[in-house]
């Protein structure tokens, strides 16, 4: 409606106007009743920045948010506006010549009536937006909005069964209810005139079957019915809808065939019907218009119709999980972008033409099969792969070196098969490469020194051959290797020096290894796991690892080590058996903090040297400094450290008690001294500060000059930090307060007296948490999670969730700690992929390797191994097994759930075993490995207190 309604020119007031002013600028006013209404409006929202002001600008027309046609308003958007109450709704249909209302983003808890009766009467009502607020209760009853085309209201709590409510809505072409709680079945009346073309009913608790009736919508094109209850099988009469483009039918319990019918739909480009039981074959011609085709995660099986992947629009293909078996069809589209067919049981060779014509197949993942022969040659034509899968099949003969000419490679792996032969030098040119795993096979000659060319390799695992000679020593060249697996191989000769970026594991058992455990080891600062075991390594168990600070594995046994085992924290696992002299000096469990208290007096004579020098001279200032960005932790006593320079330091707690106690010069006297590190984590170390007034804190530095922090601008953090410096939530670690300076940032927060859960679920026996507190922390996490991911103004991701980062305030209380990392790192600045940055090893669901992108998904599964943690006791990894993939494994057997529980909790009593056996039911569905089958932290939430 762009003309003014005619009433408005009957107005006495603007007849008169209009009358008397012969200025060409009436025709620019507005209709005098939409100016009061904006003002009424304006009044109504008083968010504190509310950009709507009549005195600043007194022509509403160019507010934010509003849009005219000529001089009468016609779209209206109050998205994320802050607004809370639904007062001015009723309001806004004032404006009769409104057209589209955006509310978007709000916190808005109700539709009220009138607005339905007031707005239902304005013919060219279109558009109606609600999506991401907070409503609840049932769908309201839409009466009028004969025009109403656009109607979203995802992403809220609207629950009830959905009846007639929509119906009178007849001209409704889009209809998105996503992201509620709606139950009962799909709805059917939604518009006499079924102009429908759009409906979305994504993630809502929709059960039954998918009705007949919705072909009745001939309109249709896009219909989205992913994550409900639904069961039975596809209706027949789907095939109908004759101007369908995207069906999606993903997470649901259906079942029966796919009906061959979709075959027939020319405007079909999409349709996913993953992890559901569909099962049957797979119908002729089904791909015969797709682009998109998923069906992964179902019970398919029989052959892959010979002309499946030949279809010339077809992108991407995923059948992976299901029972398919024969061979892959030789005929493959050059247009595939994406084919997965892992984990079914197809057999026969990997068809050479799979890029005989130039194409643009992307990712090739075809593990977990029975294929056999060898690695087509031919594969070096399929130019643009960067993902190759063919691990765990029955490939033999040599790798062809004609791979190295896959340029943009970043994952090889072919682990798992019967390939022999060396390794192809021609590898060296693959310059993408981040994950090269050609580990149980039976590959024979050395290691390539060319390898060390491989400068993006972040994970190398050679594991499991018959590999000999020795290392290469350009190895320690490799500067963003995390990972070196070459365990059970025929290498020999002396350890050579390693790379410096080692974080995940170095495994060099089961090899010929001799000679001593070389010093330049102890440059491995960020080490987890070394295992030298079963080699023939001789000379004493040198001192210096005890102070590889991230050790928590140390393998030494099975050689010809002597001396004395040095003190190792309790926190580091050490096996030193079979070492014929190894004399094992079991060291007196309070020794650790011995060291400390000696220590202290020490400590506090140095601060209050440094207090007492007060400012020293610049140059003596910057030149310090420097040795401090360069030693770090590292630092000795007894070096001259003066405080960090501080730039700016801001309260941002309201509380007082924190306000009058936190001290920002003691603060960084505190940092300055290394024998005040309480803990560290991947990205920071924590320093245990006691302010004058006898409180203590925990500082976080994060290092400003690690490159993978991203720090456009000191402002920008700061602003950051205001926002996160304002949750309040007791399960969440809170900034209170924070210090820059020229290299590092320094957070405040709440002293966490019982350490991280990491030290206390496998820091020593006698400490064993009980099932309460277990539970309790499970529950806390959860709720520290969902609150986060709930968080108004957007979710709050985190990057990284271990054990390590979850602090103890009492073995009851756990705090999730970094949540600012998102915020300050920037992934791509690393020098691997996303999975090198987010997360620890052990927690980093599986789709990080390839995704890039940190989702709410990846955060449940991480939560789910902390889960996991608390139900068997053990660690993240162990000997070299990733926790959630072993309790995955021995799950498939429902009888053996029992065994998976830590005994030592579980035998307490039959109800905590039931109790923990629940949980153990959510934490598997949390390291579900398809990230859209976990469920949201909110029901992880309610799954867990229901628990109880
Ligand atoms: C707009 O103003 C005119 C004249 O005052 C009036 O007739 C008309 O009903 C008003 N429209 C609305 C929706 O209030
Ligand atoms: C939805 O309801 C649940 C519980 O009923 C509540 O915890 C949650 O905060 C609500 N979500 C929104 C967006 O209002
Ligand atoms: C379906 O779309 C066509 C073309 O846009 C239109 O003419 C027809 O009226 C629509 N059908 C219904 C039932 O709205
Ligand atoms: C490969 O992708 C490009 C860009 O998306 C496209 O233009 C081209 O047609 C594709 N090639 C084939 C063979 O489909
Ligand atoms: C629309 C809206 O959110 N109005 C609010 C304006 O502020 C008062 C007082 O803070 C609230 O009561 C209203 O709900």
């Amino acid at each position: 409606m762009s003309i003014p309604n005619s009433a408005m020119f009957m107005s006495p007031f603007f007849f008169l106007f209009f009358l008397f002013s012969l200025s060409p600028l009436v025709f620019s006013q507005q209709p005098s009743n939409q100016t009061n209404t904006m003002i009424t409006l304006s009044q109504l929202l008083n968010n504190t920045n509310s950009p709507w002001n009549v005195i600043t600008e007194p022509n509403h027309c160019k507010w934010k948010g509003v849009h005219c046609t000529g001089s009468s308003i016609t779209h209206l958007s109050l998205s994320g506006f802050g607004l809370s109450t639904s007062d001015f709704l009723p309001v806004v249909c004032k404006i009769d010549t409104l057209q589209a209302l955006d509310v978007s983003n709000n916190q808005l808890s109700s539709i009220p009536n009138d607005f339905i009766t007031a707005c239902g009467g304005i013919d060219g009502f279109k558009l109606l937006n609600f999506s991401r607020n907070r409503l609840d209760g049932s769908l309201p009853t839409f009466h009028g909005f004969l025009g109403l085309q656009f109607l979203d209201l995802s992403y809220n709590n609207l629950t009830g069964e959905i009846g007639r409510e929509l119906d009178e809505l007849v001209s409704l072409k889009s209809l998105n209810l996503s992201r509620n709680l709606f139950i009962k079945s799909i709805p059917t009346n939604l518009g006499k005139s079924k102009a429908l073309e759009q409906l979305e009913l994504s993630v809502n608790q929709f059960q039954g079957v998918i009705p007949d009736q919705i072909a009745d919508f001939g309109n249709l094109t896009l219909i989205d019915l992913s994550v409900n209850r639904l069961s039975g099988s596809i209706p027949d009469r789907i095939g109908e809808l004759s101007k369908l483009e995207v069906l999606i039918l993903s997470s649901n319990n259906l079942s029966g065939g796919i009906p061959a019918n979709l075959s027939n739909i020319v405007t079909l480009s999409r349709f996913a019907a993953n992890q559901n039981n569909f099962n049957g074959q797979i119908p002729v011609g089904l791909t015969r218009y797709l682009k998109n085709l998923d069906v992964s995660y179902n019970n398919l099986s029989g052959l892959i119709p010979p002309e499946l992947l030949s279809q010339p629009h077809l992108q991407t293909v995923d059948m992976s999980f299901n029972l398919l078996e024969g061979p892959i069809p030789e005929d493959i589209s050059s247009s595939l972008v994406r084919l997965r067919l892992g984990s079914n049981s197809l057999s026969g060779e990997i068809p050479s033409l799979i890029c005989a014509t130039l194409g643009n197949l992307t990712y090739l993942e075809l593990e977990n099969n029975s294929f056999t022969g060898m690695i087509p040659e031919q594969l070096s034509s399929c130019r643009q792969l960067t993902l190759l899968n063919l691990a765990q099949n029955k490939l033999t003969s040599s790798v062809p070196g004609q791979l190295g000419n896959l340029s943009l490679l970043q994952v090889m792996k072919l682990q798992l098969n019967k390939l022999s032969g060396e390794i192809p030098s021609q590898f060296a040119q693959l310059q993408m490469l981040s994950t090269l795993n050609i580990s149980w096979n039976s590959l024979t000659g050395p290691i390539p020194s060319s390898i060390a060319n491989l400068a993006k390799l972040t994970n190398l695992n050679l594991q499991g051959n018959n590999l000999n000679g020795s290392i290469p020593n350009s190895i320690r060249n490799m500067d963003s290797l995390i990972e070196l697996q070459l365990g059970e191989n025929r290498l020999n000769g002396t350890i050579p020096m390693m790379p410096i970026k080692l974080q995940i594991a170095l495994n060099l058992s089961s090899n010929f290894f001799e000679g001593f455990i070389p010093n330049s080891l102890s440059y491995l600062t960020g080490l987890e796991v070394l295992d030298l075991s079963n080699n023939k390594l001789s000379g004493e168990i040198p001192n210096f690892l005890t102070e590889m600070r991230s050790l928590t594995q140390l393998i030494l046994s099975n050689n010809q080590l002597s001396g004395d085992v040095p003190e190792f924290g309790a926190y580091v696992s050490v096996n030193v058996s079979g070492n014929l002299n190894v004399r094992n000096v079991t060291a007196p469990p309070e020794s650790a903090n011995r060291k400390r208290s000696v220590a202290v007096p020490i400590v506090i004579a140095l601060a209050a040297a440094l207090f007492t020098i007060g400012v020293v001279t610049v140059v003596a200032l910057s030149i310090s400094r420097r040795f401090y960005r360069v030693n770090d932790e590292q630092l000795q006593l007894g070096g001259d450290v003066p405080p960090p320079q501080v730039i700016h330091g801001n309260l941002l707690t309201a509380n007082a008690i924190h306000r009058s106690s936190i001290c920002f010069t003691k603060a960084m006297e505190a940092v300055a001294d290394p024998l005040n590190i309480a803990l560290k984590t991947r990205f920071s170390t924590y320093y245990k500060a006691i302010m004058p007034s006898g409180v203590s804190y925990f500082i976080k530095k994060l290092n400003w000059s690690d490159k993978i922090f991203q720090l456009g601008s000191h402002d920008k953090f700061e602003q950051e930090l205001e926002v996160l410096g304002k949750l309040n939530n007791s399960n969440v670690m809170t900034p209170l307060a924070y210090v820059l300076t020229t290299d590092n940032a320094y957070l405040f927060y709440e002293y966490a007296p019982k350490g991280t859960l990491f030290d206390v679920l496998h820091g020593s026996v006698e400490n064993a948490l009980d099932w309460p507190s277990r539970y309790s922390i499970a529950v806390g996490v959860a709720q520290g999670l969902a609150f986060l991911h709930g968080y108004t103004s957007s979710p709050i991701l985190l990057l990284d969730l271990s054990c390590k980062n979850i602090l103890l305030k009492s073995t009851k209380e756990p705090q999730v700690g970094d949540i600012e990392l998102c915020k300050v790192i920037d992934p791509s600045k690393s020098t691997g992929s996303l999975s090198t940055v987010a997360g620890s090893v052990g927690y980093i669901p599986p789709e990080y390797a390839y995704t890039m992108r940190v989702t709410m998904a990846g955060n449940v599964y991480s939560l789910g191994v902390v889960l996991l943690e608390l139900l068997t006791g053990k660690p993240a990894v162990s000997e070299g097994t990733e926790l959630a993939k072993w309790v995955l494994r021995y799950s498939a057997q429902r009888d053996k759930w029992d065994h998976i529980l830590d005994y030592s909790v579980s035998r307490t009593s039959l109800a905590v075993k039931s109790q923990m056996l629940a949980v153990l039911k959510v934490a598997m569905a949390c390291v579900n490995v398809s990230p859209e089958s976990r469920p949201k932290m909110k029901s992880v939430l309610r799954m867990l207190l229901n628990a109880r």
